[in-house]
């Protein structure tokens, strides 16, 4: 990576997009220029964690196929739609879905982007958020952060780096640029530089943000609690190239998603697959469908600012 820009950084020119002048704001901020990583409490309400719970199992469940959070005997592929990494969700139009958007236009939600960023002009969607909607014990899942990583990002990769070898690992010809899947090796070299490996036992209503340099895991549950969480992740509108925005725009009108880089990376990406073949029960659009207001279009990069 580019060392940090000197005046405004151009878009998608590889330079660090937060400068930080060192100073201290006394608040979440300083550890997330600290750490590289930080956990804002009560972003929402856990009554607000509750609903959001909820309409992801109701989201499960409209798919007919049998999903029951009682019942883990369902709690196979079989019984969900097509997931990756073991859960997460990005097809079906999924990243359109009403309750979706209102997370990520909750009040609190934006106003910590906007204090991360110092401008409430983003684009949707490198720095990498959590949602948590659940509590996390420590044999719940969670997210486990290398401490200290992003760091050490250049010194890591100026090396020659090979990716282990893993389901998701991303094939060859593509360069999928916001994905490196680490070997063990990997984890003793951060390790041996001073970096620590921790589980977040977030509460619900907490947000998790983290330098998308930071090496960084989710764990499964271990203990027989579900584990919900929505990924958000907001940067701001000048950091992307007119092309960019115009690529996401079009695809926000097929209610279709992009990458976890909001600014650039913008890429369309292919229907969900079970066995190799493309899904029967794919959507060209949400279940229930966002109300669209002008502070989601100019998100979606549909509205200038
Ligand atoms: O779910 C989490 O805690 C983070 C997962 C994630 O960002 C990843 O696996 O790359
Ligand atoms: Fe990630």
């Amino acid at each position: 990576m580019a060392p940090h820009a000197t005046g405004e950084p151009l878009p998608d020119s590889g330079v660090d997009l937060i400068q930080h002048d060192g100073s201290k704001t006394g608040d979440w901020r300083d550890d997330f220029h600290r750490d590289g990583f930080c956990i804002v409490k009560n972003v929402i309400t856990p009554e607000r964690a509750e609903y959001y719970k909820q309409k992801q199992i109701e989201w499960l469940q409209s798919f007919g196929l049998g999903f029951d959070p009682n019942d883990e005997s369902t709690w196979t592929m079989d019984h969900l739609p097509v997931s990756f990494k073991g859960g997460m969700y990005f097809a079906y139009s999924s990243t359109h879905e009403k309750f979706v958007w209102e997370a990520r236009t909750e009040p609190k939600v934006q106003e910590t982007f906007s204090k991360l960023w110092g401008t409430d002009e983003f684009a949707m969607l490198c720095v990498q958020g959590l949602l948590n909607y659940q509590p996390n014990g420590p044999k719940d899942g969670g997210l486990i952060i290398m401490k200290g990583s992003s760091k050490f990002f250049d010194q890591f990769f100026s090396e020659t780096r090979e990716q282990d070898d893993h389901v998701d690992k991303p094939p060859e010809e593509s360069d999928f640029k916001d994905l490196f899947i680490f070997k063990d090796s990997d984890v003793k070299w951060f390790e041996d530089h001073g970096c620590e490996m921790i589980k977040t036992n977030l509460e619900p209503g907490d947000l998790a943000l983290w330098d998308s340099r930071t090496m960084h895991y989710a764990r499964f549950p271990e203990g027989e609690r579900v584990r919900h969480v929505q990924y958000i992740c907001m940067t701001p509108a000048k950091f992307a190239k007119k092309e960019d925005l115009e690529l996401k725009a079009s695809l926000f009108k097929e209610w279709q998603g992009t990458t976890h880089w909001p600014h650039c990376n913008i890429r369309r990406q292919g229907p969900p697959l079970r066995n190799g073949v493309v899904d029967a029960l794919d959507r060209s659009e949400p279940r229930e469908k966002p109300e669209v207001t002008d502070r989601i279009l100019q998100l979606a990069a549909v509205k200038a600012y």
